[in-house]
């Protein structure tokens, strides 16, 4: 097979939070991530709790919660215990790295302390992932760099992703891998060298079973069209939680089975390609 399964992955990968994001994977047959974008502390909590048999990660935006307080955290960690699931906060930073490493250490929020792995947009360059690093480095944590984004028009395309990826490849000590559309390993490298060596990790946004985009700019793809390119974590949010004012949870669950269902069967697939 041109692509080479999790569970051999995780044996030789140089970094701890990509091996730990591997072998939750492994264990719990899941490259499901799913993004919880509610603004209700109650409603949050309550689908993590459903759909966290089905995941091996859980995205948040902390920043958009109305009453987010540290219990909120407190219980987001047993619940990650409890389905054994990591957790990654969705903050795209974006700043010099003074102030990404205090938005990433402290603040409201304190991300560093509980979120296993954060992402930044490469757009500062490499000082964005030193500052970060100073941070997070000693606690653990691993950086994805936002090398492509599913949104129509993005920026993020061409030299801007190589670019991205050649950041990663200087700092390996701390970047696992990418937010992109596709296997980032051989970009920026000859024809014949496939890159695979850098192993980095590719979690996909953008992905949805019954749309294709919302009305703000959004564009969907497949499970299966994502994992053929090379993904390996797909992410989804309203194609689990819904769309409307109220959730309802008994959909949520039976969502969750189906992501999960139709992101390992992709995984299952392209093993025999
Ligand atoms: N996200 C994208 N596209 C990107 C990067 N990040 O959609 O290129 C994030 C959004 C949202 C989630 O911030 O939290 O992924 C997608 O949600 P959706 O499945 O409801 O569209």
């Amino acid at each position: 097979s041109k692509f080479v399964s999790y569970e051999e992955r995780a044996k030789r990968h140089p970094s701890s939070a990509a091996r730990s994001l591997l072998e939750t994977i492994v264990r719990k047959r899941s490259n499901l991530c799913v993004s919880v974008d509610v603004t209700a502390k109650a409603d949050f909590l309550d689908i993590i709790d459903v759909v966290g048999p089905y995941v091996c990660l859980v995205k948040t935006h902390v920043d958009i919660i109305e009453d987010f307080d540290s219990s909120l955290i407190a219980t987001l960690q047993e619940l990650s215990k409890k389905h054994d699931f990591l957790i990654f906060e969705d903050r795209k930073f974006a700043d010099i790295g003074n102030t990404v490493a205090l938005q990433y250490s402290s603040g409201v929020h304190k991300i560093a302390s509980w979120s296993h792995i954060t992402n930044a947009h490469p757009v500062p360059g490499p000082s964005i992932i030193t500052g970060l690093a100073s941070v997070g480095k000693p606690l653990g944590r691993g950086l994805l760099l936002l090398a492509e984004m599913s949104t129509k028009g993005s920026l993020a395309k061409g030299v801007y992703t190589e670019e991205a990826v050649q950041m990663a490849r200087a700092h390996r000590d701390f970047v696992i891998g990418f937010i992109a559309q596709r296997s980032m390993n051989a970009v920026g490298k000859s024809s014949t060298d496939t890159g695979d060596e850098d192993d980095f990790l590719v979690l996909t946004p953008g992905v949805g079973l019954d749309v294709k985009g919302d009305a703000m700019g959004q564009q969907y793809r497949t499970p299966e069209e994502v994992l053929n390119d090379g993904s390996d974590v797909i992410i989804v949010g309203r194609g689990i939680y819904g769309k409307g004012p109220t959730v309802d949870i008994q959909s949520v669950q039976v969502q969750a089975e189906r992501y999960r269902a139709a992101g390992w069967s992709a995984y299952e697939k392209r093993l025999q390609l």
